[in-house]
């Protein structure tokens, strides 16, 4: 054979057969320039560059028909200023926030400041490439690079070194290493050399993100198939969040029931049991307003169903628990059984809302309630399908929903690649919809029991989830275990949720799988306190969850921070407000406001967090006696006792079972309900402003709203801006905003850390007294016979009536 005629077969043969050859980035052929951004034509591919706002690019990959993702991204491309200049081998396009330069042959992107830092840039040898569907971009990995973020992934605060999957997945009592789990978050942020940025790969297939695992030159991000279409954002940690939350959207204000302590089991029943458990925490005066129902409140585990023995009339049980006051959480899975008799399965075929393979057979998969079609809830009529069905539920009185199972789980948990979903008329298979179909399904939830409920705000949480949930709902992290690893995993989840963009979140507090000790319980009922969502649950045949579960120590320890979360509630719920009208979460992980401090990354102090903009966190384990803290920055007041600490500075100090480290930031302002009662509607009249001598010069926005509807998007709520000013040596109280007006008749300045010298000048009467956030404790721990200290010597208080008009205290 001549060597011409080999190639030739050669060439005939690997058109036939498909190799997994490696295409590199394409050669520059075309450029074109329009008002948002440029076009990249090359041999083999076209680049879309678009800006979306001064410091968001998008770059939009393309090589053949478009396969793009169509739920996530919120929002249109805004008007930015840039110019382009292209010369032999390059082309720059120079922002108003950053500059993105192309080199042309091959294509390779490098993103720098304005003053020319390489902020993130294509590797050099790399680029993009592709293997059949699979479309990567590998990046430099930089001198010192972390990375943080991608959602509920495991591992470590900083994921250099680690590798992750995305293909949500139900994963009964993970590992702590495990992945991938429930949700899918396709967003990181790189951190190196005092600069950050983020990327959000917007691309719903099974997806690969490589942070420098098993190797030292790049870190990647792969997607199995459709378009590589990604986001740049630059800037601050606390920006790129902002930002990405703009383009993916934000959480709606959920109500304010549902930032009290939720009582989950797996499962209550009959309803006498759901009512005595409600009423046990009302003799036992815990605080609490939700009840959970798992899936034994239902006949035979079938949706939209009620158990006629157990649960015979859901109206009158759900009205007697709400003259407890306590709202009903429902758990909602998406399979409807295929029975005879059974409505919702013939009106969903009726409406032909199920998901079914190419030949039109609809997929049936086996869950709790035996065999079941599954909703296509990506499509809008489905989602309309699933809001009438919702009406069984809120016209009895539900405001919570909880979707469980939808990654989707089934019997098996190998839901078939084959099946077609709507897509929003765009049909694709599982390959493209399994990581979206929790989301829709929130999405279905969200919006039917808000047009269901008029005009009160639901409360919806969903395990499994794709960028953009936060719209619809806040998230769990699923079946944890009860162990130290596994609560301080839980920890870093919520951390790492936030800087996701999902401010809601929460891990079933105690552990979901197997038995913990008192220790634990005490330890994680404490850090559920100072976590967005607060939920006990416990599952089947495992150790109860109640506060009251694991003794009368560990009882008191709970009442007294579930009271401390009650007290907390107006910081909280301002905090809220700002997630909600800024994306910057609750829980923040120390990489938010301590980027560049390399000890925030540190193995021993990863799990601390500030809880709202002022109250840190430092978790410890069951077992430890002693805590080993990191203080950043500023100084810090120990939050049970005002002992100051500076800055910068490791420690290690003893914390007894009742005490969880906590510290509070020089100069804050964190206000209180002194008078928090059993439940997040029973606030009191007393509004006790703590502050903080330090400093900087600090500013906190007070919210209050009715807490259930929606009329604080007309202009109903109470909000002011409270501003401390050390130099000017006062307190202002801004007037207040909005129409609603405040629950308080009582203000209480409450000092720490200032002089009596120091404040006396105030006009109004200063007072000085003794100060708990805990209520008193009775005998601690008759073994151990321990004597603990909780109280703060001397706070400098001054009592005045509560206005809405600017309030000044100069001292
Ligand atoms: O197959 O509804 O993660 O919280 O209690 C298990 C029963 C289904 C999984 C959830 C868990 C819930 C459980 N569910």
């Amino acid at each position: 054979m001549g060597v011409e005629l080999v190639k030739e077969s050669m060439a005939e043969l690997s058109n036939q057969v498909k190799t997994n050859r490696i295409k590199g980035p394409g050669i520059f052929q075309s450029l074109e320039v329009s008002d948002g951004g440029i076009r990249i034509s090359t041999d083999i591919e076209v680049f879309t560059v678009r800006f979306y706002r001064s410091n968001i690019v998008r770059i939009h990959h393309q090589t053949e028909e478009k396969d793009t993702n169509p739920f996530s991204v919120i929002e249109v491309p805004q008007e930015v200023n840039f110019t382009v200049e292209e010369n032999d081998d390059s082309i720059m396009i120079v922002g108003e926030e950053f500059d993105l330069a192309v080199r042309k042959n091959p294509i390779l992107f490098t993103f720098l400041t304005k003053e020319g830092k390489i902020i993130n840039q294509d590797e050099d040898g790399l680029g993009t490439e592709s293997q059949g569907d699979q479309t990567t971009v590998y990046k430099k990995l930089q001198k010192g690079e972390r990375f943080v973020g991608l959602g509920e992934k495991t591992g470590g605060l900083d994921r250099r070194g680690s590798g992750y999957q995305n293909w949500n997945t139900d994963h009964f009592a993970y590992e702590v290493e495990a992945d991938p789990l429930y949700s899918t978050i396709p967003f990181y942020i790189g951190v190196h050399n005092s600069l950050s940025y983020g990327i959000f790969v917007d691309n719903t297939y099974k997806s690969h993100f490589n942070f420098g695992a098993s190797n030292n030159r790049f870190s990647s991000f792969s997607t199995d198939a459709g378009d590589m279409d990604y986001y740049f954002f630059s800037g601050a940690v606390e920006e790129i969040i902002q930002s990405y939350t703009w383009l993916t959207g934000r959480m709606p204000m959920p109500p304010m029931w549902s930032l009290g302590y939720q009582q989950c089991r797996y499962s209550y029943y009959p309803d006498s049991e759901v009512v005595d458990v409600a009423k046990k925490f009302r003799t036992k005066e815990i605080p609490a307003d939700v009840i959970v129902l798992d899936i034994h409140h239902m006949d035979g585990f079938k949706i939209f169903s009620w158990d006629e023995k157990n649960f015979p009339n859901p109206k009158v049980m759900i009205q007697t628990l709400k003259d407890l006051g306590f709202e009903v959480v429902v758990i909602c899975d998406p399979g409807i059984k295929i029975e005879e008799n059974y409505k919702p399965y013939h009106s969903g075929v009726e409406n032909d809302i199920f998901i079914k393979y190419r030949d039109g057979q609809m997929y049936e998969g086996e869950v709790w309630p035996g065999w079941c079609h599954f909703p296509d809830f990506t499509k809008e009529e489905s989602r309309s399908w699933w809001k009438e069905m919702m009406k069984s539920y809120t016209d009895v009185g539900v405001k919570g929903f909880w979707n469980d199972m939808n990654e989707i789980a089934t019997w098996g948990q190998m839901l078939p690649e084959n099946i077609e979903f709507d897509m929003n008329g765009e049909t694709a298979t599982t390959r493209k919809a399994r990581n979206v179909y929790g989301l829709q399904m929130t999405q279905a939830s969200y919006e039917g029991a808000t047009a269901n409920l008029g005009n009160e705000r639901p409360f919806a949480l969903t395990r499994a989830g794709f960028s953009g949930v936060q719209r619809y709902s806040a998230m769990w992290t699923g079946d944890n275990v009860a162990n130290d690893d596994h609560m301080l995993l839980g920890v870093r989840l919520v951390s790492s949720l936030g800087l996701s963009g999902i401010a809601f979140a929460g891990y079933d507090v105690g552990g979901f799988v197997g038995n913990g000790d008192r220790k634990l319980f005490a330890r994680w009922i404490q850090l559920g306190a100072f976590s967005p969502m607060y939920r006990g649950h416990s599952m089947i045949n495992s150790h109860d969850s109640e506060p009251w579960s694991y003794g009368e120590e560990v009882e008191e320890i709970s009442a007294n921070y579930i009271k401390l979360r009650y007290k907390l509630l107006p910081y909280l719920y301002s905090c809220f407000l700002h997630a909600s009208e800024t994306g910057v979460p609750v829980v923040r992980s120390l990489a938010i406001d301590y980027t560049h401090d390399d000890q925030v990354y540190d193995q021993n102090f990863e799990n601390q967090y500030l809880f709202g903009p002022s109250i840190m966190v430092a978790p410890m384990k069951s077992d430890d006696q002693y805590a080993k803290v990191y203080l950043p920055g500023e100084s810090w007041f120990e939050f049970f006792t005002d002992e100051k600490y500076p800055g910068g500075q490791e420690m290690i100090k003893e914390y007894p079972l009742e005490k969880l480290p906590l510290f509070v930031k020089e100069s804050a302002i964190v206000p209180i309900y002194a008078e928090a009662g059993s439940n997040t509607r029973d606030v009191g009249a007393l509004l006790e402003l703590h502050l903080y001598n330090g400093t900087q010069s600090n500013f906190f926005e007070y919210y209050e709203d009715d807490g259930t509807s929606f009329d604080y998007r007309e202009g109903t709520f109470h909000r002011r801006s409270i501003s401390f000013s050390p130099e000017k040596k006062n307190l202002i109280l801004n007037t207040s905003t909005g129409s609603y007006p405040s629950k308080m008749k009582k203000l209480k300045l409450v000092f720490h850390g200032f002089t009596k010298e120091e404040i006396e000048v105030l006009d109004a009467q200063v007072k000085s007294e003794s100060y708990s956030f805990l209520t008193p404790i009775s005998n601690f721990d008759p073994v151990e016979k321990r004597e603990t200290k909780h109280e703060i010597e001397n706070v400098l208080t001054v009592t005045t009536d509560y206005q809405a008009d600017e309030m000044t205290f100069n001292w």
